[in-house]
This record gives C-alpha cells, structure tokens and sequence, in this order.
C-alpha cells in the first residue's frame, strides 16, 4: 500500500500519474498528479485506466508455447529453449534473411523498446525489419531527414507561445497529441485561441476542428496541393521571408519554381476548399505574429504523405517560423537524442537496400510493412520464414490484415514478445510476455525528443513484477540468436551493451547501476544538461528543463549544413502530384480512419472502462450520402474495397464530408484463438481488411489508411 507518481506510457502526451496501491489488484486508484511538472494533473480515462489492465484477468503472467495447436503455460527456461530449438535451425539452414521482426507501438513506450530492441535487431541480422512506423509517421520523419539531416530531428510547434496554428489532419483533442508531445491538448488550444487563431484542416469536423476558430474540410489525400496553393499563394504575394533561418537555408528558389502551377485556382475543385479561402488561410498564416504549422495521421498515411509532411515544413520555414518562439522549434532533449550527440553525424539517407519481392526503399533501417505478407508468402532465396513481433499487431493494425494473417498462419515459427493472446500472437509457437506499466520503470526516451517542453521524468515500477523485465527478455533472445545459448548470462550480455553506450558517449556510469538505469545515466551524461540518472530518479514530478529554444544551426546535420528546402528524394514525387492533378477527379466515396479518445489502437478494448459509451466501431456517413445509398442510422452497412469486404452499423452524422465515411481501426476482436473476453463481447470489425497494400505514399512506401477507394451499400 502505498502512493506512487509514474509518467503514463500510454501514449504520447506522458502525464505524470498519481497511483495509490491497495491491499488487493482491484484496489488501484489512478488519478493525474497535479505536482507533475508537465501535465499538471491531466489525466484521460487511459490512464486512470492502468490499474484496471494491471487487473485484468486475461492479461498473459506466464510465458506460452503451442504444442499440437493448443497454447500450454511453461516455464521461462522452456520457453527460451523452445526459441532456440526452433528458431537457430531455420536461421542455420536458410540464412538471417529468412527471419523478419515486427515491433508495433508500444515499444515507441518503453526503456525496452528504446534501449535494447536494437541489439536483437542487430543480431538478427536480418533486413527484413518492420514497424508499424510504416502506417504511421514515416514520411514525417523522412521529410525531416531530408530537411534537417536526421530523422529525429523533427520541427515541433511551439505550442505554448504560437499566436496561430494551423493544424492538419491530426485530432490531438482525441489522440491526446502525437508527434507533439503535449499533455492537455484542450487547455493548450484553448489558449492559443486567446491569443490567436487555430485552424484545422480535416475532413471531419473533429472535437479538435470543434475547438478551433476555424474548421477547413478537405478531401481527403489533398493536404500536398492545398500547401502547395498555400506556399504559391505566400510567394506570389511577397509575403515570404526566413527570419530565425535567414542564412541556414538551401533550395528556396527550387520550391519557388515548384509552386508556380500549384495555384489556389488550380487546386480549389480537388482540394475541395475555394480558391479565395486558400488565399485567405496564406496570408493569415504569414501575417501572424507567430505561425505554427503542424500535421499528422492524416497528412502521413495518404497517398502523399511525403509531399505533404515537407510542404508543411516548407510553409514554417517561408513564414520566418522556424526556429523561433512561438513558430516550430527543435526540442533538446536531455537524453539520448540523434542531434545532441557529440562528434560528426552523417547525412541522413534511404534506400540502402530494397524489399526482395516488390522492391520497396529501407528507411531508417526498415522496410515498409505493406510488404510482409509478399516476403513471407513469396517463394524463392530469402523468403520469410520466421518471425519475431515486439509490442505489435499487425492482423489488426497494417493493409491488407487478411493478407497478413493468412502469412502468419504459415510460417515455420513465430516467437512474440506481447502482454495478450491476441490475432497476431495466436499465430505464434511462442509468447513471452512482459510486466504492465505497474511493473515496470520508465523515462520517455523518445518522446521527449518531441516534446512542446523540455522534460526529464523518471518512474520506478510500482509493484514488483513477478515477469522478467522485459530488456532481459530481450537479452536473452539477443543471446539466443549470437549462439549463446538459451540461458546466456543477461547480467554479462548488458555489461557488454552498456560498454558500448559508455564508449559511443564518453561517458561513465554510477557504480552499482545495471540495466536501463545504467544506459539512462550514460546517456544523461552525454546529454545537454549535465544531468545523472540519481537526479532524474530523486525527482518524484519531474524536472522542468525549460520551454523550447533556437538551435538553428548546430542542430543540422545535412551535407551542405543548411536546412535543404529541396531534397531530390522528397522533389521527385511532385512531378506525381501533378499527374494528379491533371486527372479527372474521381467521385466515388472514400474511406479514412477515426480515433476514439477511450481507444489505443487496437489493443485496449478489453478493459471494460474503456469498451463502450462513445467508443464504436461504426461507418460514419453524410446525412446526404446516406440518402442516396439508402444507408439508415444504425443499420448495417457493407462496406467493400479491392482487399476486403467487412460490416458494420452506420452512424449518419453530418460532421464528415460528403464522399468520406469514416470507420476506426483496431477492432475486429473475438477471433478464434485469442484470449480477451470482454474485447471479444463487443468486437467491431478489423478496418485493415479493407486497407490496401498496393496503396502506399510513393518515396516511403507508408501505406494509406486514409483516402481508400471504397463502396458502401446497405447490408
Ligand atoms: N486503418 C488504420 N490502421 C492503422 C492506423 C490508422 O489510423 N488506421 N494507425 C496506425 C498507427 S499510427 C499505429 S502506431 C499502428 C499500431 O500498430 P501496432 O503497434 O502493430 O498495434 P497496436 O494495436 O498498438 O498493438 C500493440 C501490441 O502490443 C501489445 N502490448 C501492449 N503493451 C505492451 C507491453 O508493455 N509489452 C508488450 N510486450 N506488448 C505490449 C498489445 O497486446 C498489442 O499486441 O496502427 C496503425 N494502423
Ligand atoms: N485515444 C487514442 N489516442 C491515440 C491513439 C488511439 O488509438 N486512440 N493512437 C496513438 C497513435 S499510435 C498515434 S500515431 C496518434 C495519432 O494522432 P492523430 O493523428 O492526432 O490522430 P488521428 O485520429 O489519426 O487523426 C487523424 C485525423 O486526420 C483526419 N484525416 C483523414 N484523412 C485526412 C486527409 O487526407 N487530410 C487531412 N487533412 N486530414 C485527414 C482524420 O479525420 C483525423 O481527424 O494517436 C495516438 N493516440
Ligand atoms: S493522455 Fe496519454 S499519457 Fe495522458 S493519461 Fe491519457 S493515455 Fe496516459
Ligand atoms: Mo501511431
């Protein structure tokens, strides 16, 4: 019994938690620590709900083994040898390539995920490496590699200080921010509203446009000509100028001639937004006091998600916003972060190596998941027959899930390191489960590297964890795969990487420190802030390392040193941008994707808090669209595209466009042969079997999950 102050590893925004622990599971009460130094006592039903996924009773506490198609608890030390016996034999006879690995979001969450994932990776050996950042960011960060030299050094709104936002397709009312690390989104609108304006940019009037000044409804995979009309517009009308970045920037004349067809009035019809409302939008944003212009899902996962991830970055930098207050600015994060490190960095660059079977580009190390069922199911040298997944799901979450699942089914082995039984981890020989967000301790690497404020924050587990940790998991299975053995000595295995850190760094660790906190304070001390990890462990609410400022121009690390306006990699796709336009444009209905606040992709329906009230897996359709497809609320409705066909009820509501219907992902649960009672009560269906793997943003390879092509009809 006790109270405990954690940050919340939920999702992006990293609230501080205060948890008050009980003699019993069920007595866990969770509200948001008003002491926390960021979140000030936020908190969204996520997070209250911890205690309740801690509690719950179909969560996985011992490791599983498929034996004669039956999952059986075993041992820790049958479950690593059964990794090794079934694993090292596929790897010796047909070669690393012949294993991929998946690892989903919440790895994104997690000191695991951040510190020791790569060294399983890298042992591997392999390149078929996936993520779900492939359905997700990627062409932000590409663009933002390509700008700035390095993919994690991405240009982050200065929330708390811009007089005008301009935001597109991202509703952080709902998601609670991404890419923008930012916890009560609601307080931080509303404030910049006092201040200024918001604009949001969606084809759904979201709770986000509902808080705006201003709601733009575009059709959707439009975002790339809509900036595009935008930048034309701020160059046409002189009111272009670099501010903070005069100096520091390459390329401009090239996105100038670039823009010279892109004209509002050649744009407004597939944009769906009129011309002089374009002009309009342009010349607030410029004349502003101080602009931010942010975008996220759904300006990434469209058909141009590259183009419009730049064009975005190319309006804060013709704006004069970037790199100062109150415009887009890059976080200096106190720990681990690409662009602080010392020494020379190298350029950031893609396509090192392609996918076997459709060619498709690396980026950051990994191939886009829209091609893992092709690797696995494609015959021939190198073909995929084994797989690891980390704190995924891709039968719910990536293209073609239909597809996937039909892979999964046939591959010679499967290990997953996953807290449920769930429709990818069913697939597996093994499952080797790790501790909650209780049972654990934490500091958001990652995140803070995006974040509107610079934070340092610690977290000890809260109660013990009767589960390994899952880094030693993850060493044991880097053990496995180097030849060690199954029972490899972990303690050696991370004295090793934490020499590797020391070195890379400079640095050296307190005595007695092993583990992540041993890395953290590595890395701390190789950070800007002369922090260790005994000051971030005394802070119980955080410690506040000041708002956002410039570091233009030692933040960059392109070639030239400059911010590179016109990368060949990102300009090359225009030229599809404007085959596009030059089309007739198609009327058919679209489909895109929808987030509840009670949601978390695809994993958390089975806590019974969060599976219900306003949290459906319904198509939202026009009042107008309705009518004319004979679709009635509350009735269902087939919705069918080139890969799929599902059912679902209708909600007929006037908040999306004309032409859109919305369905959210991560549901399509009850499958045979998971292990989620309450999930599987209240089902929905897997939006990803209409997804389609073919549709993908051209220079990433990110798949579309907004704008598919897609008939509706009464069911
Ligand atoms: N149609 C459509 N598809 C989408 C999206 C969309 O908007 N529309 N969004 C995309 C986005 S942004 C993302 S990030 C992806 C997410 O894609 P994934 O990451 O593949 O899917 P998640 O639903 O996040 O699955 C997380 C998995 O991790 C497990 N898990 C949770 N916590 C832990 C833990 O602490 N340890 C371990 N070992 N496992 C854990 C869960 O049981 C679950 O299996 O989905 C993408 N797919
Ligand atoms: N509650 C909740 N929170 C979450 C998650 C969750 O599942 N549930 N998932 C987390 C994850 S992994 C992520 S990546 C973030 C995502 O965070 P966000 O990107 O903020 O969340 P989305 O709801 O996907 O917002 C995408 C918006 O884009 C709109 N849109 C669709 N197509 C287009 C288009 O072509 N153009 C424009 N301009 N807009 C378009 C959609 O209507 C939607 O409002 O959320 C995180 N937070
Ligand atoms: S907003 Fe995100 S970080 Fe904050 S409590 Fe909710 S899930 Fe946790
Ligand atoms: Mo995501």
């Amino acid at each position: 019994m006790g109270t405990a102050f954690i940050t919340c590893p939920l999702c992006e925004a990293t609230c501080g938690l205060e948890v008050v622990t009980g003699p019993e599971i069920h007595d866990i009460k969770v509200r948001g620590d008003k002491d926390d130094v960021f979140s000030q006592g936020y908190v969204c039903p996520k997070g209250t709900s911890i205690g309740a996924l801690h509690a719950d009773p179909d969560r996985l506490r011992a490791p599983l083994v498929k034996r004669d198609g039956e999952f059986v608890e075993v041992s820790w030390d049958e479950a690593f040898a059964e990794v090794e016996a079934r694993l090292l034999p596929i790897i010796k006879t047909y070669g690393a390539q012949s294993v991929a690995a998946y690892f989903g979001n919440p790895t994104a969450h997690s000191l695991a995920g951040a510190l020791y994932l790569r060294a399983l990776i890298k042992a591997l050996g392999t390149t078929n490496i996936f993520s779900a950042g492939s359905v997700d960011q990627i062409p932000k960060v590409f663009a933002s590699g390509y700008l700035f030299g390095d993919p994690a050094t991405v240009a982050i709104p200065d929330l708390d200080h811009t007089d005008h936002l301009l935001l597109i397709g991202g509703n952080p009312l709902v998601s609670n921010g991404s890419l923008m690390t930012a916890p009560d989104m609601r307080g931080r609108i509303k404030a910049i509203r006092e201040r200024g304006k918001v604009v949001v940019v969606d084809p759904v009037r979201t709770r986000t446009a509902e808080a705006a000044s201003e709601h733009v409804a575009v059709r959707p995979g439009s975002d790339a000509l809509l900036l595009f009309a935008l930048v034309h517009t701020i160059f046409e009308e002189g009111l272009d100028s670099l501010g903070a970045a005069e100096g520091h920037v390459a390329g401009l004349e090239d996105v100038r001639r670039l823009a010279v067809s892109f004209t509002p009035e050649a744009v407004a019809e597939t944009v769906g937004v009129d011309a002089g409302e374009i002009r309009r939008m342009a010349r607030e944003l410029a004349g502003a006091e101080s602009a931010a212009v942010y975008g996220r899902m759904g300006t990434t996962t469209q058909r141009f998600g590259t183009l419009a991830s730049w064009l975005i970055d190319v309006l804060n930098v013709i704006t004069g916003n970037l790199d100062r207050t109150g415009g887009v600015l890059f976080p200096l994060a106190a720990a681990g972060q690409p662009n602080t490190r010392p020494g020379p960095r190298k350029p950031f660059r893609h396509g090192r190596w392609l996918s076997r079977v459709r060619g498709l580009p690396e980026v950051m190390g990994e191939l886009p998941v829209v091609t893992l069922a092709d690797e696995i199911l494609t015959p021939g040298d190198g073909q995929v027959r084994a797989l690891l997944t980390v704190c995924g799901n891709p039968c719910v979450s990536a293209p073609n899930a239909g597809r996937i699942d039909e892979a999964l089914d046939g591959l010679e082995f499967m290990v997953s390191i996953d807290v449920y039984l769930n429709e990818t981890t069913r697939h597996a020989d093994v499952i080797l489960p790790g501790p909650t967000p209780l049972e654990r301790p934490h500091y958001d690497l990652l995140l803070y590297q995006y974040s509107v404020r610079n934070i340092a924050r610690w977290s000890d587990a809260v109660v013990d964890s009767p589960l390994p940790q899952e880094w030693e998991t993850m060493l044991r299975l880097t053990g496995i795969v180097m030849g060690l053995g199954a029972d490899a000595d972990v303690a050696a295995l991370d004295d090793g990487l934490a020499a590797q850190v020391a070195a890379l760094n400079g640095t050296e660790a307190a005595p007695g420190l092993t583990g992540p906190p041993r890395l953290l304070d590595l890395l701390l001390k190789a950070g800007p802030y002369d922090l260790t990890f005994a000051d971030v462990a005394a802070a119980q609410h955080g410690i506040d390392l000041g708002p956002l400022g410039q570091r233009l121009p030692d933040v960059l690390s392109t070639a030239s040193g400059k911010v590179e306006l016109a990368p060949p990699a990102i300009i090359a796709d225009v030229e599809r941008l404007s085959a596009e336009l030059a089309l007739p444009r198609r009327d058919g209905l679209v489909l895109i994707g929808r987030r509840h606040l009670r949601s978390n992709n695809s994993w958390m329906h089975n806590v019974a808090a969060l599976n219900g009230g306003s949290n459906t897996c319904t198509v939202q359709v026009h009042p107008d669209d309705a009518a004319r497809l004979g679709l009635v609320a509350g009735a269902d409705a087939r919705l069918t595209t080139r890969t799929g066909s599902v059912v679902a009820p209708v909600e007929v509501t006037d908040a999306i466009r004309t032409g859109v219907v919305s369905l959210p992902h991560g549901w399509g649960h009850g499958v045979p042969g998971t292990r989620a009672a309450v999930a599987g009560d209240r089902p929905g269906v897997n939006s990803n079997l209409l997804g389609d793997d073919h549709l993908v943003d051209v220079p990433t390879g990110t798949a579309v999950v907004n704008g598919i092509p897609v008939e509706l009809a009464p069911a």
